[in-house]
């Protein structure tokens, strides 16, 4: 038998090893135990960023009211009345696949580093589920729980004023995931990594449409990240600064001097996009980190992905952008005729940028 017959305490805590060797063999990179809990101090705080951005549902992609979803997230035993504890699985998410140097004049785009390892961070939630449920325990895995906040309580990690959470071996990329079981294991506690955001402040300058307002708060309705992957219209004025961000944005994360330091892993196989089992995925299938523009604009592509290619090229703006939004601008949904017009003008008004005779004649969408 795999677990003592003793009951009680004893059982638990050899669980837990258990549980951190079979993750770890699994490839994460993190495995933390904590008692399952409330999260009242959280809640407060959502009320007081909601108050002060006006933030909706729709600005932060929730498919329901904020405060109903936040406040779902605040207390695991909604989900699991019996729960005692919750198991934190991480993975380390800036590997050798995400060189964003590489990209910017080469028409590609970029896309969130973290984003790809979410698959890897449930699927092996979904693994030391299923090992706690045949040690005769119930156990759910997923994001149901403010998982910054909670795994900040016992030390996993610290926010820095960027809005995220640092560990201390891979800066703010891991990506995170939480397994809520009955199960009672032995709470770890860690000690946080000390961040040098005091005398910094460099995210908050590098964001580059204002959505981190103050330390350590994020609008939802001005990051870059969900507007890559909203449907309905972006403001000119934000699509300008959009650069070529494709889906998600780490320049919060770019700019830290602490994930300056990290060195890329190898990486995950699993590493990349899954529509089925990820929501933030949906437009996602088929598509490879740093995906070439052009490719997107002709794959028939979902109508989001052809829009946030048309700005990254207008926004790369230079005349090889310019010739493959024309030579691809058919294959482009009717939909997107006001985000084409948009980016011919805008080729055409950056001084510097690729300048044409006659824009409104020669760069229409013409179909
Ligand atoms: C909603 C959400 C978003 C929203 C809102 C983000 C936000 N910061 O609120 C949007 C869509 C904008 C978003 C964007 C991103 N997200 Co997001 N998101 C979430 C989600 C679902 C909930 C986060 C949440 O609770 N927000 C509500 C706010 C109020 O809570 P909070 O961020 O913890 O805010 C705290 C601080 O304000 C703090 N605070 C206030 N004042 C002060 C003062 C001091 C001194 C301190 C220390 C703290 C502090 O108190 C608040 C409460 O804890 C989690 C998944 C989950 N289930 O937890 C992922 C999650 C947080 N996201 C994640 C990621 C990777 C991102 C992006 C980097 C993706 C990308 N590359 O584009 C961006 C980063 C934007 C940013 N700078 O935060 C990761 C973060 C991993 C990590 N190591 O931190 C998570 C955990 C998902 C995951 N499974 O890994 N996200
Ligand atoms: S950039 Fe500076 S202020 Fe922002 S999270 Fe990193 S250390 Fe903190
Ligand atoms: S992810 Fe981008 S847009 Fe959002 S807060 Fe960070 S820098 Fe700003």
């Amino acid at each position: 038998m795999r677990l003592g017959d003793q009951g009680g305490i004893m059982n638990s805590m050899s669980l837990k090893d258990e549980i951190a060797a079979l993750a770890s063999a699994d490839g994460a990179d993190l495995v933390t135990a904590a008692p399952a809990g409330t999260y009242a101090g959280y809640i407060g705080e959502v009320s007081a960023r909601l108050r002060e951005t006006g933030a909706s549902g729709k600005d932060y992609m929730l498919p329901s009211e904020p405060m109903a979803f936040f406040g779902d997230l605040s207390d695991v035993r909604r989900l699991l009345p019996s729960a005692k504890s919750v198991v934190f699985i991480g993975a380390y998410a800036f590997d050798e696949n995400c060189d964003y140097g590489k990209t910017g004049n080469n028409l590609q785009g970029k896309t969130a580093r973290t984003y790809a390892y979410y698959p890897v961070v449930r699927q092996i939630a979904e693994k030391v589920t299923e090992f706690i449920m045949k040690a005769g325990y119930r156990a759910i895995q997923g994001q149901q729980i403010p998982l910054k906040y909670a795994a900040g309580r016992i030390g996993l990690g610290s926010y820095g004023q960027n809005g995220l959470l640092f560990t201390r071996q891979f800066g703010s990329f891991a990506a995170l995931r939480a397994v809520i079981t009955e199960a009672e294991l032995e709470p770890d506690t860690l000690e946080p990594p000390q961040l040098p955001c005091e005398n910094c402040g460099r995210c908050l300058k590098a964001c580059p449409t204002g959505a981190l307002y103050a330390p350590y708060k994020v609008n939802p309705a001005l990051c870059i990240n969900p507007l890559t992957r909203r449907e309905d219209d972006i403001p000119q004025e934000l699509r300008r600064k959009m650069g070529n961000w494709v889906c998600g944005c780490d320049i919060c994360q770019d700019a830290c001097p602490v994930n300056q330091q990290l060195k890329p892993r190898k990486p995950d196989p699993r590493a990349g996009f899954d529509p089925v089992n990820h929501s933030s995925h949906r437009t996602l299938g088929g598509l490879e980190k740093c995906p070439d523009l052009a490719e997107m604009l002709r794959n028939g592509r979902v109508p989001v992905m052809q829009r946030n290619a048309i700005i990254a090229l207008a926004n790369i703006g230079t005349k090889e952008a310019k010739d493959t939004l024309q030579q691809n601008r058919g294959a482009c949904s009717e939909a997107l005729d006001d985000y084409l017009r948009w980016a011919f003008e805008r080729f055409n008004d950056i001084p510097g940028r690729h300048k044409s005779a006659n824009a409104s004649e020669a760069d229409m969408p013409r179909r």
